[in-house]
């Protein structure tokens, strides 16, 4: 059976590598809804028929259609998380879809709407949320357990078992060692290096450096 077609969420940024990822998987999308766009009358964006907020879903059915969520998700904005729950209650459902540059190992469970970007590497037994982006380069090892909504920003490498929490925010290059757990909504800044658990609702930026010590001089 051949693919539904999509139609697209938004048209900034994030939807742009969304759209060439749909291309790259040869889906047809129908159009994209975008109340900016609709707002300014533009009715083509890039090549796509800008079909109106989004309310122009309701066209279709449900059963007739995929939705792919264009916007992105940075701490404090909650439209991603609002589109996804929005149309999920209204019975639509949100296409999976991996980059064909993507490695996924053995036993990798991926939820729904889950987005994998260009060069993402997801090791063994891992376990991806619905509504996730990891986004491009991004690493996870080993029994990795993300969970919903979570952005796994460009080039983060989450080490082997790490836990994170739902509606989790790893910024780019960010790294966190094996086993770490952050609770839900947890903002890990740009570059970060993760060492210890943290709780959920709090935030760990920067990156005190350590002065070099003789190895095994503790
Ligand atoms: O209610 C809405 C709505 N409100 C704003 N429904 C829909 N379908 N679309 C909506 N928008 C549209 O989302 C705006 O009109 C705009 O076109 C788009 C947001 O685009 P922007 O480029 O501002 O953000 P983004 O979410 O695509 O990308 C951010 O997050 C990514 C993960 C950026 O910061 C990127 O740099 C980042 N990579």
């Amino acid at each position: 059976m051949s693919p539904l077609p999509v139609i697209l969420l938004g048209g900034g940024g994030h939807a742009k590598v969304v759209l060439d990822l749909l291309r790259v998987l040869k889906r047809n999308v129908l159009g994209v809804c975008d109340p900016g766009l609709a707002d300014q009358g533009i009715q083509l964006w890039r090549g796509l028929s800008v079909l109106g907020d989004d309310h122009a879903v309701e066209r279709y059915a449900p059963a007739d259609i995929e939705l792919a969520n264009g916007t992105g998700s940075l701490p404090g904005n909650t439209l991603r998380y609002r589109l996804h729950t929005q149309f999920t209650r209204q019975g639509y459902r949100f296409a999976t879809l991996v980059h064909p540059s993507a490695i996924l190992g053995s036993g990798v469970k991926l939820g729904q709407g889950v987005q994998i970007m260009a060069g993402v590497i997801v090791q063994a037994d891992s376990r991806i949320g619905d509504n996730v982006i990891l986004n491009t380069r991004a690493c996870i090892d080993h029994d990795g357990v993300i969970g919903d909504h979570v952005h796994v920003a460009p080039g983060a490498v989450m080490s082997g078992d790490v836990t994170l929490g739902d509606g989790c925010h790893i910024g780019a290059g960010a790294n966190l060692l094996q086993g770490i757990r952050l609770g839900s909504e947890v903002v890990i800044g740009i570059g970060t290096t993760v060492l210890t658990n943290v709780a959920a609702g709090h935030q760990q930026t920067g990156q005190p450096p350590r002065a070099p010590r003789r190895i095994n001089e503790e």
